[in-house]
């Protein structure tokens, strides 16, 4: 098989605004659901804050600088809602905020890279969440015009957007556990009343693009869902996996991609025959009218998502509590999440490694919704504490690249790009800073915030050079780690490490 990515593919690395721009109220920026929540003493992992986080409100410069050492073809970041409209709403607008974003898509089209860019990654302005948020039906005209402002500002720059990251957190995950912000404990409806109307938010600013912008400025836009891949426990339970995966992935898609939009049939006919079993009179699912069906149907130029993981399902044992979806199972189906048997863990046990999940989930996206082009806006590999030489972390990008390339090659699946998260190290939610994503690890007990390169943005570096998988990115990093291990000197910066081992082996040679 050609190793070669073809040149259409990009390589990329995220960010989120929450977690590494810090300045959480400088120049008037308003409150957010997360601010608050971690202004709430015990709810956050060492009380940690993104007061500061990686400060690059003020260390931006930084950020592009180490893009752009790796090669990075595009950076993909979010937009702070509050810091652009300090309400959320329209009446109030920070003219420092929005230069802020600004400069940055400047210094990063300065070097070359892409700007990719979020409008939503989970800061929902205090206002808002008190008058319902996402259960709040009026949420889609104001995502909307927070929407518009943005495109006002930016469109003319930024080519590729994502309006919503991962709704399936801010719908299922936020109100079955209730931990995340909100910190809303409401499994029984909210997240279906959230999932409907953040399918209409998502439309609404892919109108508002298409009908008031597409035709200034060219431009794409999706938006970034969240996707665990689903494997059925044994090959009996393959029907229960398949309305797993609609409750995953299905929900959040099949109104934008399927040929008819709405809600995937099959969860939709379970979820009644569950509300009814539950007294109600009507789905807990809602409906969503003709109208309301076709205004979302068709509003992506390209499908984004996150994959991290993969689970296993099984039903529910007699007496069994299936537990919250999607951490530990589906009260709705009764049925259990599991992990993968032979998965393995970086810091985070709730995301099993599983890279043959991301191929197989292509090839049922593909199934389900036919040809589009696929760009993966997440991936990435937890560990724990300042460590630079993170050979795992290296090893798993390159065990999903060749998932990747397989489904580029083998199943003619068009990926278009591959995210990885994250660009630096960041506040990991409730996880504060004790868990780290990054290729760059930030020295948070340093004012400066300083940014060093990990081996694995070594590794990266090398493999967007070579744009194959026929290279010895890895390899060198096997040696290099040899090296460092045996040698005296500490010289704590693995570029500096490698430019010594290649000097060595040209002088050895
Ligand atoms: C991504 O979500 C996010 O987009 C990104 O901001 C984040 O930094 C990254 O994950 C790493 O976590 O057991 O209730 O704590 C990936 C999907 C779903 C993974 C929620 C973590 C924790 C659920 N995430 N899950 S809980």
């Amino acid at each position: 098989m050609d190793q070669k990515f073809p040149d259409s593919f990009k390589f990329g690395a995220a960010t989120a605004s929450y977690q590494i721009e810090g300045g959480w109220n400088a120049d008037g920026k308003g409150e957010h659901i997360w601010d608050r929540l971690s202004h709430t003493p015990g709810k956050i992992r060492d009380n940690a804050t993104g007061d500061i986080a990686a400060n690059s409100y003020e260390k931006w410069r930084e950020d592009v600088r180490v893009a752009s050492e790796m090669g990075l073809q595009f950076y993909r970041f979010s937009i702070s809602w509050p810091r652009i409209l300090p309400t959320g709403f329209p009446n109030k607008f920070s003219k420092a905020g929005a230069k802020y974003y600004s400069d940055l898509i400047d210094g990063l089209l300065a070097e070359g890279i892409e700007p990719v860019v979020t409008l939503f990654h989970w800061e929902l302005p205090v206002k808002m969440q008190d008058m319902g948020g996402w259960t709040n039906p009026l949420i889609v005209d104001w995502f909307g015009n927070y929407a518009r402002i943005v495109y006002s500002l930016y469109a003319d720059r930024v080519k590729t957007w994502l309006t919503i990251n991962e709704a399936n957190v801010v719908c299922d995950i936020a109100y079955n556990i209730g931990a995340y912000a909100p910190a809303i404990k409401e499994p029984d409806y909210a997240p279906y009343i959230c999932n409907k109307h953040i399918m209409l938010a998502h439309a609404r600013a892919y109108r508002i693009f298409d009908q008031e912008f597409r035709h200034k400025h060219s431009g794409r836009v999706s938006l970034a869902n969240n996707l665990m891949w689903i494997e059925p426990s044994s090959p009996k339970y393959e029907k229960l996996a398949e309305l797993a995966r609609e409750n995953m992935g299905g929900r959040y898609t099949h109104p934008i991609l399927s040929k008819n939009g709405g809600w995937p049939p099959a969860y939709e006919k379970a979820m009644l025959k569950y509300s009814l079993e539950q007294g109600e009179t009507e789905s807990r699912l809602p409906h969503f009218t003709k109208e309301e069906q076709e205004y979302v149907k068709g509003t992506a130029d390209f499908y984004g998502f996150n994959y991290y993981t993969t689970n296993m399902i099984r039903p529910a044992k007699p007496g069994e509590h299936p537990g919250q979806w999607f951490v530990s199972g589906t009260t709705e189906l009764n049925a259990v999440l599991e992990q993968p048997p032979n998965a393995y863990y970086g810091a985070l046990k709730g995301l099993p490694v599983y890279p043959e999940g991301l191929r197989k989930q292509m090839v049922w996206l593909k199934e389900q919704y036919g040809d589009i082009d696929m760009m993966i806006t997440e991936c990435g590999y937890s560990s724990i504490g300042y460590q630079l030489d993170d050979y795992e972390r290296s090893d798993f990008f390159h065990e999903h690249l060749e998932q990747i390339l397989l489904s580029i090659k083998l199943d003619n699946i068009s990926v278009i790009g591959f995210t990885v998260w994250s660009l630096i190290d960041n506040f990991e939610w409730l996880n504060g800073y004790y868990i780290k994503f990054g290729l760059y690890e930030v020295d948070f007990e340093d004012p400066e915030r300083k940014r060093t390169p990990r081996a694995s943005a070594l590794y990266y570096e090398c493999m967007i050079k070579s744009r194959s998988l026929n290279n010895s990115c890895l390899d060198q990093f096997v040696v290099a780690k040899q090296q460092f291990r045996s040698s005296a000197i500490n010289i704590g910066n693995s570029r500096e490490l490698l430019f010594i081992y290649f000097l060595l082996k040209f002088i050895l040679s």
